[in-house]
């Protein structure tokens, strides 16, 4: 068995690794689904297995010496036999990772990597209450950090009576695929075809209530995702959603559904300021100084294109937060 349909175009060091494995009688699979102790894998022919994760990979990962399986990983794994579990072996080197700041043991936020070997990742954002440029801002930096494509969803047309002004703002953050859709009834997701190959991997990412589930069903052809409820609430702080899942599609792609992110969870050491804001690094090669923060040092470039007119002063104003609380936290580690 190779990786064939579980992913596009698998690394060639993969291919090499399982085919020294196999002697030992091991297959690769794909984590569609994990707890801290269990793993369920997808093989190659479509046979899914429940598989145990070995403490051993937790020492090794607390060592830095090996890696604990996310959702969309790829594994070598010794499969199940009569009276014995499954059990995961290794976990292959990531093509991409998408992290998030989760609260470690010390209390203090530390990146944890959520999902793994995801090529696009779909930011959603409902076009109602939940807008909101400066988030979709940050998402779109977490992404640039990540390796993977951003494509942003604005979820909920439906809603919306001034698309083009919403349009206008998100058209600022230099993300070049931006799709307006209705994930309710379908109107536009047509749209997102080009990204939906066979073997390639998406997530979601967005708010709780953006409608990331929704959507997810909508791809699917059917009701797998619970969806939830905003009628009675104000839409915040309910999570619908409460674990992590990979679902291949019916056109052979494969979609992670992830619950709803926290704002604090977007702020982390893999976003890639310098990627997210290209615009402002090039105008800073122009600031007098070579390390200007571009805050209030003298000749500044950036400030300069701002006062022109030519640099949106929220973009300015998120990226010095932005910068802020890298710089912050780096001091802190
Ligand atoms: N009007 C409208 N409502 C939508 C649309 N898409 C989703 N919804 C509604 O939005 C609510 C939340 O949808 P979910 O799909 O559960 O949202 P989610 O992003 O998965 O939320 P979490 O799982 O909590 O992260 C539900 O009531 C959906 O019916 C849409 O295009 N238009
Ligand atoms: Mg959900
Ligand atoms: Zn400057």
């Amino acid at each position: 068995m190779t990786f064939s349909g579980l992913i596009h175009h698998p690394p060639a060091e993969w291919l090499k690794l399982l085919e020294q494995a196999r002697d030992r009688g091991l297959r690769g699979g794909r984590v569609l689904a994990c707890t801290r102790t269990f793993c369920t894998l997808l093989e190659a022919g479509g046979q899914v297995h429940q598989t145990r994760i070995p403490g051993r990979l937790h020492h090794l990962a607390r060592r830095g010496e090996g890696l604990v399986p996310v959702v969309g990983d790829a594994v070598l794994f010794r499969p199940e036999r009569p009276g014995r579990e499954g059990v995961v072996e290794t976990v292959l080197p990531r093509r991409t990772c998408i992290v998030r700041q989760a609260p470690g043991r010390s209390g203090r936020q530390v990146p944890q990597v959520i999902c793994a070997n995801v090529d696009t990742v779909l930011v959603v954002t409902g076009l109602d209450l939940d807008f909101n440029v400066r988030r979709i801002e940050r998402y779109l930096a977490l992404v640039a950090g990540s390796g993977a494509e951003a494509v942003l969803v604005l979820n909920k047309v439906d809603l919306c009576d001034h698309l083009d002004q919403r349009l206008e703002q998100v058209g600022k953050l230099g993300c070049e695929s931006v799709l307006p859709i209705c994930a309710k009834t379908g109107r536009g997701t047509d749209r997102l075809a080009p990204w939906l190959t066979p073997g390639t991997t998406l997530a979601m990412l967005g708010s709780s209530g953006a409608g990331k589930s929704t959507l997810a069903n909508l791809l699917l052809g059917q009701d797998r995702q619970q969806v939830g409820d905003l009628s009675d609430t104000d839409g915040r702080g309910q999570h619908t959603t409460t674990h992590r899942e990979m679902f291949r599609l019916p056109g052979g792609a494969f979609l992670i559904d992830n619950p709803g992110m926290r704002e604090i969870q977007l702020l982390d050491e893999a976003t890639d300021l310098e990627e997210a804001f290209a615009d402002i690094i090039e105008l800073g090669c122009r600031c007098r100084f070579g390390d200007c923060r571009h805050d209030r040092e003298p000749d500044c470039a950036v400030r300069a294109a701002v006062d022109r007119g030519e640099l949106d002063p929220d973009r300015y104003r998120n990226y010095l937060q932005l910068a802020r609380e890298r710089e912050e936290r780096q001091r802190d580690y």
